[in-house]
């Protein structure tokens, strides 16, 4: 029986299996206390009622009433495994940060995958960006590497991202997804073109974790010994090869197996077929980036490869899968804010914004001591600094040392090399509008020179397929957008809207982006 069903499935099966000849623990209560009966309330009598010293009863129900803690504000879907980094080209000219030492050096990392915009329930096929965060623990501390498996993003200034987020979520009254919000906030918002253009292209429903790339994003600092900065941008390349789910594969799957990408990440690992991504850096010079053309910060461009080529360096594998779900995937953390030296901020205002919400909705997600447990500890450094209390806090709490700093007591103390890259920046402080800082020209290349004419006429149904949802005066705002793009961009948009409009269907939003089916008829595709 056991060996026809697979791993993910018999997973109770073979725990018990593991445990050999191995008899059961006592039953007990939180507090240690051994329980002689869990099946039946302590009661007067056959018929209750029942007694509050019925304390096996108490302790259990007062520890479920609080299992739940708040899902993700956003990314709340996501499957976890662990494993380990490999240095195997030496990039040490360019950095001094520990887990690029040497070639062949090894550090231990966990990695999060998920959905962006549904809850923790969702299925896992919807469209929608990956995230893709990968905290290193190295010896000057964790490194977390929060990306996802996109180069770019929909904004470039971090003040926007709560209002992005709701306009994707749910609607404040129906509670349900709704198409005026999405496309109204990505019509009013052109930088969004070129995210919106990945998303509805054919990478915009991977299948599963393990077949798509990993993007820092953001362009970060290297430093190296000589405190001598660039500019970077790091990238995860899937050793499984890129692959995609048709809209009605996923379709399909979000209604029989809504789990399949936590599934399909469990079974690779549990059967020994360890998932690899090739990492790789991309560099540019201080002097580089005055010259270039575009903000090398903004968010919502890639630095051409063709300019600034990949540089291999390393490899991820994934070789453990979680051990308990809640302790080691749901409590994970991953925070950009966690940077050992060698390795620092760029003046990307998205960046810099994030640096800031991470921890701070960890702190409320997780509490204050969110960082003492175990997956976000980073236990191979001694914390050591003048933090103390708070709930919760399970490790020595740093015992008798100082609690002040300074001090003349031999406490804890800075460590020169540390020191971050100097930068002068000077400028007039002042709320700078981004919203048109060259929209198009990079969405226009994507379109034209990266997709094959099979993947444009994709990528407009799937547009078209969403939008049709959305009010008119929403879809023609959208339309004019991809026609700055290229003409011919927004007009087959815009064709197969009039098609769906005549059909009358916007009159019946969309849920999600997936779920619409193909409406494309082979002269649909001739006409356009
Ligand atoms: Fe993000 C989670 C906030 C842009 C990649 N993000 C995440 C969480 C918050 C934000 C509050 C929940 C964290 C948690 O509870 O664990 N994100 C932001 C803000 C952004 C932003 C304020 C812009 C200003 N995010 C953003 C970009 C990327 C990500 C541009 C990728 C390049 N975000 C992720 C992620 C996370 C995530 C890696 C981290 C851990 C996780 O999802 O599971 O996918």
């Amino acid at each position: 029986m056991a060996d026809k069903r697979d791993k993910a499935t018999d997973q109770m099966q073979l725990w018990k299996e593991n445990r050999g000849t191995q008899k059961p623990d006592v039953l007990t209560t939180g507090g240690g206390n051994p329980i002689c009966d869990k099946l039946n309330l302590l009661t007067v009598g056959p018929r209750g009622p029942l007694l509050v010293q019925d304390v096996v009863f108490t302790d259990e129900m007062a520890h479920f009433d609080r299992e739940r803690i708040p899902e993700r504000v956003v990314h709340a879907k996501g499957a976890g495994a662990f494993g380990y980094f490999e240095v195997t080209h030496d990039i040490t000219r360019y950095t001094k940060a520990k887990v690029f030492e040497y070639i062949g050096k090894r550090t231990p990392l966990a990695a999060r995958f998920s959905t962006v915009a549904g809850e923790s329930g969702s299925a896992d096929t919807v469209r929608d960006p990956r995230g893709f965060a990968v905290k290193f623990y190295t010896e000057d501390g964790n490194w977390d590497l929060t990306g996802n498996n996109t180069p770019i993003f929909f904004i470039r200034d971090a003040m926007l991202f709560p209002s992005f987020i709701h306009s994707q979520k749910r609607n404040p009254q129906t509670h349900m997804k709704d198409p005026d919000m999405v496309w109204d906030f990505w019509a009013l918002r052109p930088e969004s073109l070129h995210q919106v253009s990945f998303l509805f292209s054919d990478r915009g429903i991977p299948d599963g974790h393990r077949h798509m790339n990993g993007y820092g994003s953001h362009t970060f600092k290297l430093v190296n010994a000589q405190h001598e900065p660039v500019y970077c941008k790091f990238h995860f390349k899937t050793d499984q090869g890129i692959r995609n789910l048709t809209v009605d594969e996923a379709n399909r799957l979000a209604a029989e197996d809504p789990d399949y990408g936590i599934k399909d990440l469990y079974e690779a690992i549990a059967n020994g077929n360890y998932p690899s991504w090739t990492f790789c850096i991309q560099v540019m010079t201080f002097e580089q980036a005055e010259k270039y053309p575009f903000n090398p910060f903004d968010l919502t461009k890639i630095w051409p490869h063709g300019d600034y080529p990949l540089i291999p360096v390393g490899k991820m594998v994934l070789n453990r899968n979680p051990t308990n779900y809640f302790t080691e995937v749901e409590q994970g953390a991953f925070d950009p804010s966690n940077m050992p030296p060698g390795i620092e901020p760029s003046p990307d205002k998205m960046l810099q914004g994030r640096l800031f919400a991470y921890p701070d909705t960890h702190r409320h997600r997780l509490g204050t001591n969110y960082l003492q447990l175990p997956v976000n500890c980073p236990y191979r450094a001694r914390v050591a600094n003048y933090q103390r209390d708070g709930p919760m806090c399970f490790s020595d709490n740093q015992g008798g040392a100082p609690n002040y700093y300074p001090n003349s007591f031999s406490a804890p103390d800075v460590q020169p090399s540390a020191r971050e890259s100097k930068f002068s920046v000077s400028a007039d402080v002042a709320r700078y509008n981004s919203s048109d800082d060259d929209n198009v020209t990079q969405v226009r290349n994507f379109y034209n020179k990266v997709l094959s004419e099979e993947e444009r006429l994709r990528l407009v149904e799937n547009i078209a397929g969403h939008l049709k949802g959305a009010q008119l005066f929403i879809q023609k705002r959208a339309v004019k957008n991809f026609c700055d793009v290229d003409p011919k961009y927004g007009s087959r948009v815009q064709a197969l809207l009039d098609k769906y409009n005549a059909e009358g269907h916007n009159k019946s939003a969309v849920k999600t982006y997936t779920q619409h089916s193909s409406y494309m008829t082979a002269k649909d595709k001739s006409n356009l």
